[in-house]
């Protein structure tokens, strides 16, 4: 950070100062991660310096022959990696991913049965606040509020009553694993186009540890950025027949230039994803999460459908008489980073919330193991059971320190 130094040290000192943070901080928020040194280089490469607007081969600007050259290799990386016939990578984000589908398979007033946002789904899944709830017409499941998992009977049921034209699976908060198939039967039977956004899990899919939607559903999208490992970003896989339809809707339908230092990492990212190494990490992700949730289970905290499959897992805090919020911030002042999350029919609004959302990816990508996924729940714990015990959280704040600054922040794949 040399130059940024002697250029903008306003901005070198910030970002100096968010290093500490991420290094000596316990990041639990299960849709972040941290990244190689390699996708970081890439990412911060003169890649960014080029307009690429259109795809390899077919440019609307010259001197394109080398990001023709990286595009191609990392549609070629997430094709071989997912078993996918054709793939988009130019999806500034999952939403726009997303987006390029709904614009590829819908017009504007046609239906969307997804999951509710309060009870595990997405934003873009046709929330009313979403250009996905503007423009479409949304109707949502939720979750059996007693076994808190999806019930397929109840989505069939709702999907013939409601008739979609479309049907998203996928949550960002969901713990449990999802049934593509289930889906895809289901959207065949009503003649709806089923997507799976498998944004939070497209780690645990690429390496075999979730079932895979690929060749399953319609259409697959995803973030480059959560247990994947990669830059921020998003990518849309399909059938080679429904390649050209999601191109048009990305490029020129709803974005102009590609971030092309970002289509470089995302390379990178589907090559580390790729690896043997990749492939122990992700199981990691998983034990992490399974320990971890014991561990709050046997300090007596209550999780949402009484566990976790995949790498995250959503603590109910009802019992406790505490809010996601003031959770939130108490383990943020002993440097434990999570999110407040609603949990199946909370009471309680999106900004206040009765749900912690805790997930494994960054803190497995630093090296931890079971034995300080144990010491971290406990940690947890104590400070949920005594919320404003200030020297307890100063204590434990020096002991999330202490661990946390033992490891890297760069994973080593
Ligand atoms: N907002 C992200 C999450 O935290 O799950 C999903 O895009």
């Amino acid at each position: 950070m040399s130059y940024l130094q002697k250029r903008d040290p306003d901005v070198a000192r910030i970002i100096q100062k968010e290093y500490e943070r991420q290094v000596n901080g316990l990041e639990l928020i299960a849709s972040e991660n941290v990244v190689s040194h390699a996708v970081l280089e890439a990412a911060g490469s003169i890649m960014t310096n080029k307009y690429a607007e259109g795809y390899p081969g077919k440019r609307y600007y010259g001197g394109c022959e080398f990001h023709d050259q990286v595009e191609d290799l990392a549609r070629d990386r997430v094709c071989a990696l997912f078993g996918a016939e054709h793939a988009n990578v130019q999806p500034h984000s999952g939403s726009q991913a997303n987006m390029a589908v709904y614009f590829t398979k819908l017009q504007t007033g046609q239906k969307i049965l997804s999951m509710n946002l309060s009870q595990g789904g997405h934003l873009s899944h046709g929330s009313p606040v979403n250009f996905s709830g503007k423009i479409y017409n949304v109707a949502q499941y939720g979750v059996d509020l007693k076994t808190e998992q999806m019930d397929y009977g109840q989505i069939a049921e709702m999907a013939k009553q409601t008739k979609p034209d479309l049907i998203v699976c996928g949550a960002s908060a969901y713990p449990r694993t999802i049934d593509f198939k289930a889906f895809q039967e289901i959207s065949e039977d009503v003649g709806a186009v089923c997507v799976a956004d498998i944004a939070h899990i497209a780690g645990l899919v690429a390496t075999g540890l979730h079932p895979t939607s690929v060749g399953v559903t319609d259409f697959t999208t995803s973030t480059t950025h959560k247990t994947l490992r990669g830059p921020r970003g998003g990518f849309v896989l399909c059938r080679e027949e429904d390649g050209p339809g999601i191109d048009k809707s990305v490029f020129p339908g709803m974005q102009g230039g590609p971030l092309m230092h970002i289509i470089a990492a995302k390379a990178v990212c589907f090559y580390e994803a790729s690896t043997p190494a990749f492939k122990e990490y992700a199981a990691q992700i998983i034990k992490n999460a399974q320990v971890l949730a014991e561990t709050l289970k046997n300090e007596g905290l209550r999780l949402v459908s009484d566990g976790t499959d995949n790498h995250l897992c959503l603590l109910d805090l009802t019992n406790l008489g505490l809010t996601g919020l003031a959770a939130e911030n108490a383990l943020g002042e002993a440097g434990i980073t999570v999110n407040k999350n609603t949990i199946p029919n909370d009471q309680k609004g999106p900004f206040i919330t009765s749900g912690l959302r805790v997930g494994t990816p960054a803190v497995t990508s630093r090296g931890m193991k079971e034995e300080e996924m144990r010491k971290i729940g406990t940690w947890i714990a104590a400070i949920l059971k005594d919320i404003d015990n200030t020297s307890l959280k100063a204590k434990i704040h020096g002991e999330v320190i202490e661990l946390a600054s033992k490891y890297t922040l760069y994973p080593e794949v």
